[in-house]
């Protein structure tokens, strides 16, 4: 490794009461040129980009941030990777997407495989016309937002959609945000499926008929996030995780 190892007197370690002095040898990153590949220095750490590992990015990651779906093909994450925890606490869905197709199912969350989904709790993104629609049901009513372009063109698009409780945005390419929000009093997203990407298995009976088709096209850095106290900065997500 090229960089410079720093001693820091404040890192966790259990130090003797006879007040000797403490040390242990750690890496801390103090600029982002000090992240290797195109990596960034937040809090002493560097938060490397995708293909990219160690603690300064100098490594090649064994990980795969990207996946091509077609032929309603999809990918299962665990839905630990998508941790929820208080009703106001903001969570995110961040994405790069490349698809042609002009409807199918990008991402859900909702019941298990074999149970119906009509009515119940669910988080979704798919495409209509085109267009991105986030929607999301917490049990008293749905939220339908829907981008004002179509993104199915072939290009890469940068797909952000958050939500806390039940208001929700979406934004494409950084452009203006489209807001909206659920109905009723119901706050919290009570989903035990796991996190499907591109499709999923019996996908009718599994949206409550919302969606028959997945979508042809990649899908690349996938990033969920829900904001706790130290957090940390967001990473891609493995797209070879085994699937739940
Ligand atoms: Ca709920």
């Amino acid at each position: 490794m090229n960089m410079t190892q720093l001693f820091t007197p404040d890192s966790p370690l259990v130090c003797g009461s006879a007040g000797e002095r403490c040390e242990v040898v750690k890496f801390l990153c103090q600029s982002d040129t000090q992240c290797q590949n195109g990596g960034t220095c937040v809090e002493g750490k560097c938060v490397c980009t995708p293909g990219h590992t160690g603690l300064s990015c100098d490594e090649n990651s064994p990980y795969q941030y990207s996946a091509l779906f077609q032929n309603d093909g999809w990918i299962a994450l665990p839905k630990s990777v998508f941790p929820r925890s208080a009703h106001d606490s903001p969570e995110t869905i961040e994405m790069e997407i490349n698809t042609s197709s002009s409807e199918g199912l990008i991402l859900w969350q909702g019941v298990v495989p074999g149970e119906h989904g009509k009515g119940k709790d669910f988080i979704s993104l798919g495409l209509q016309n085109g267009h991105l629609v986030f929607s999301y049901q917490l049990g008293s009513g749905e939220a339908r937002i829907r981008s004002t372009k179509a993104i199915n063109d072939g290009e890469w698009h940068k797909i952000t959609a958050a939500r806390v409780g039940k208001y929700g945005y979406i934004q494409i390419d950084e452009g203006d945000k489209q807001h909206g929000q659920s109905k009723g009093p119901s706050l919290m997203v009570n989903t035990k499926g796991s996190i499907y990407l591109g499709g999923a298995p019996g996908m009718t009976a599994m949206t409550g008929g919302k969606f028959s088709s997945g979508i042809t096209g990649c899908i690349r850095n996938l990033m969920l996030t829900n904001a706790r106290p130290g957090l940390q900065p967001a990473q891609a997500i493995d797209l070879q995780i085994t699937p739940v």
